[in-house]
């Protein structure tokens, strides 16, 4: 038996001489087989080479879905350099220090982007080049010259994924081969993945749960995935009711708008062999309300940036709502007090930490952060509260780090707050995330004036391309004070008590 591959890459080439004529992924109508596919991952590898790229160097993707980007992103690794990926909406404030910060030589973009790109490009002295979809890309993919491109190692960089810091700047996650591969063999192993699923993929493929779970997985278990550029209820709903697919993947949202559209439908979609949701709280009225309408108990289970996948509910056994399973085949997890670090009997709330092959190995250029995260025994804090029964379930039931999670994206109070002191007139603001029906969570902005006029409409202009639209407050509110306490420091939870009562 081969040893297992020592790549995402290396596992897609072995599908390619395996069965070079069956179909990896389906995009806006045409087949991509995993000859196709990787045939593409093979011009971008040596299109990189050709022009420069060495061993280790950093290649942003600033992309929508498309094959193109997922062939950037194999390529880039077939050619050795580490991945970027970058969140669309991403605008100046964010891609200024995620380029600036990982020091990015060359970026994939597209027509949409490219403007914002630009905005900031002069700051960035380290972009050699940002390369846009279309005849950019054909010219770029044109100059390939020879090149043998040999596998990366286990031990080399692979991705540095950003992910929102609670100092305001976010920070990049360090994932090495040997990571990508462990998680993606975890997830296969523990979902029973096999090269007969067929996926809808209408996830974003910037984050974790698209690319590393949704995509990675596709192309590790050699089967297939209709990707679409985004998720579209009604499209959706169609596609689920056409019956080809084995497998759905959706951040709580996307289920609470597909049991909506349920309700004005009279069909109802034929059984899938699994539905998953993730990336945030899934309510047990939404799993219950699903298992009414479709038939089907959604397989709930927990990531992060950081670490992949880490807990599941059992692909056999009992779905559990409102709980987040038992950690994946090797993996490891327990629940720890927050104070002294020590491992709490079953039932107890404390922080959840978890260790094992999947785990980064920290954050790029931040020591202090990275040894903050973990212990002397490798496991690492994962900042989520929660607890374990005595059956090893997990429950997720707060967080110790500050953070809002709307619709699947998560938002740091902090970093809006940072953004929002250069506004001018606000004086002191607070952000907060308040009850969501639709996102979960939504953030609102709490502002003391040193300019009395200033309006909410000014603040919005002010912030209207610095920060991702989903980062933007829904509300700012104005207090004449903020609440604190005797050191000084802002309640936040008062800070939402009053808000929910100014709004009840
Ligand atoms: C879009 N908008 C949002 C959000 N998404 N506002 C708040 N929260 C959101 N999540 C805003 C847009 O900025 C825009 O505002 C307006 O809504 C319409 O934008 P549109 O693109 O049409 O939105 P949508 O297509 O309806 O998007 C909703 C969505 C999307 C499909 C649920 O948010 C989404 O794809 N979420 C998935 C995120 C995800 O993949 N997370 C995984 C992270 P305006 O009009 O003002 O511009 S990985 C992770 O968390 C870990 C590892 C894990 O466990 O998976
Ligand atoms: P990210 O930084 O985007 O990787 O987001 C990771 C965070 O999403 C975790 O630390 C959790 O707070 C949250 N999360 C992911 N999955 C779940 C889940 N099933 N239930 C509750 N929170 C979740």
């Amino acid at each position: 038996m081969r040893a297992r591959p020592a790549s995402i890459v290396e596992a897609l080439s072995r599908h390619t001489e395996h069965a070079p004529e069956k179909l990896c992924l389906r995009f806006e109508g045409e087949w991509w087989t995993y000859e196709r596919l990787h045939g593409r991952v093979e011009t971008f590898a040596a299109a990189l080479r050709s022009w420069g790229l060495s061993s280790g160097e950093r290649v942003a993707l600033f992309l929508r879905n498309s094959p193109d980007l997922l062939a950037a992103y194999l390529g880039t690794h077939l050619a050795g350099g580490v991945v970027v990926p970058v969140n669309t909406q991403y605008r100046q404030v964010e891609l200024q220090h995620i380029f600036d910060d990982a020091g990015v030589r060359l970026c994939f973009t597209d027509e949409e982007r490219q403007p914002e790109l630009e905005h900031v490009r002069g700051d960035l002295p380290q972009l050699e080049a940002a390369v846009e979809l279309g005849e950019e890309l054909d010219s770029f993919l044109g100059a390939a010259g020879a090149y043998k491109p040999s596998p990366p190692r286990e031990e080399d960089l692979a991705v540095i994924a950003y992910t929102s810091g609670t100092t305001g700047r976010s920070k990049g996650a360090m994932l090495r081969h040997r990571n990508l591969v462990a998680n993606t063999m975890a997830v296969c192993e523990a979902w029973q993945w096999t090269d007969d699923d067929h996926l809808l993929l209408s996830l974003p493929l910037f984050h974790t749960h698209g690319l590393m779970v949704g995509a990675q997985g596709t192309f590790f278990a050699g089967a297939s995935a209709e990707l679409w550029r985004k998720f579209d209820v009604t499209e959706v709903y169609d596609a689920l009711l056409e019956g080809s697919f084995t497998m759905f993947f959706g951040v709580p949202t996307m289920y609470t708008r597909l049991l909506r559209e349920a309700a004005t439908r009279g069909e109802r979609p034929q059984a899938l062999r699994l539905y998953v949701s993730g990336s945030a709280a899934l309510s047990p009225q939404a799993f219950e309300e699903f298992e009414r309408l479709f038939g089907e108990r959604i397989l709930e289970r927990y990531g992060m940036t950081e670490t992949g996948m880490n807990l599941t509910n059992p692909y056999e056994g009992e779905r559990r709502p409102g709980t987040v399973g038992r950690p994946f085949p090797s993996q490891e997890a327990r629940v720890v007090d927050v104070d002294t670090r020590e491992p709490l009997p079953a039932g107890e709330i404390g922080e959840i930490e978890v260790r094992g092959p999947h785990v980064f190995v920290g954050y790029w250029n931040r020591p202090d952060a990275t040894e903050e995260s973990f212990d002397e025994d490798g496991w690492f804090s994962t900042g989520d509260l929660g607890s374990v029964g005595e059956d090893g379930y997990f429950t997720i039931s707060g967080r110790s780090k500050e953070l809002i999670i709307s619709g699947g994206y998560n938002v740091y109070p902090r970093e809006v707050e940072e953004v929002l002191k250069g506004c001018f007139g606000v004086a002191e603001v607070a952000v907060v995330g308040l009850p969501d029906e639709e996102f979960g969570e939504q953030v609102v902005a709490t502002v003391v004036r040193d300019l009395p006029e200033l309006t909410e409409e000014e603040v919005r202009d002010f912030l209207e391309d610095k920060l991702a639209s989903y980062k933007k407050p829904r509300r700012v509110v104005f207090v004449e004070e903020l609440p604190r306490n005797t050191m000084g420091k802002v309640l936040k939870h008062k800070v939402r008590e009053g808000l929910v009562e100014q709004k009840g």
